[in-house]
């Protein structure tokens, strides 16, 4: 029996996705959540040192997509990553992706010396976040209630996440969206892993 170790942060969009599979594909592991900036042990599994990581035994999992693919790859559960649309699921997760790391990326610029930061910068991720997400509204129609599919928790998790960092001004643009997502948050491993602030 293999022993597995998530590491985690209480907050992170990227792990949120993960925690989000091991539960879904019933994958029993222990979660430790840490302040990354200080974890030190962690550069020898993960030169990055970024969450989330995945420890199986001797081996590291890098990357929450490679944590994704690990954890429904050991499930006995339906894939989340069907064959007939596996292209446009993982295009759509990598537009997830992008819209997590414009939130993170404008969030940690937010939070720097008000003299060091660089406000074309925020614009240039504010932009992107908006575009992003009326991109979904209008390109994205996996709203299929029946199967679930990465796709769908990565984009819930990237909107949750512009809620909680930025704000949800965009939610009166895309009444399908909003629509989608206050269906798919009341599911049990939606509300069971909401974003949390720390002092
Ligand atoms: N591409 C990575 C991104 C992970 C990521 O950016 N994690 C952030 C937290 S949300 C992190 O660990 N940041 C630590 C740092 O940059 O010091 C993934 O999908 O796992």
């Amino acid at each position: 029996m293999s022993k597995i170790i998530l590491y985690n942060g209480p907050n992170s969009p990227f792990g949120r996705k993960t925690k989000i599979t091991s539960l879904v594909q019933e994958i029993t592991l222990e979660e430790k959540i840490i302040k990354v900036q200080e974890a030190d042990f962690l550069d020898k599994h993960n030169p990055l040192r970024k969450i989330p990581t995945l420890l199986v035994n001797d081996l590291t999992i890098i990357d929450s997509d490679n944590i994704c693919i690990y954890l429904d790859s050991i499930s006995k559960k339906k894939t989340l990553f069907p064959k007939k649309e596996y292209f446009k699921i993982i295009s759509m997760i990598s537009v997830a992706n992008g819209l997590m790391e414009s939130v993170l990326e404008r969030r940690m610029e937010k939070i720097r010396p008000n003299n060091e930061q660089s406000n074309n910068f925020i614009n240039k991720q504010e932009i992107r976040i908006s575009r992003t997400i009326k991109w979904l509204e209008n390109n994205w129609k996996n709203y299929e209630e029946n199967y679930l599919t990465m796709d769908q928790i990565a984009i819930a998790c990237s909107l949750e996440y512009t809620n909680f960092r930025l704000n949800n001004q965009w939610e009166k643009d895309c009444p399908k969206l909003i629509k989608w997502l206050n269906d798919f948050r009341k599911k049990d491993f939606m509300k069971s892993t909401i974003p949390l602030e720390v002092k």
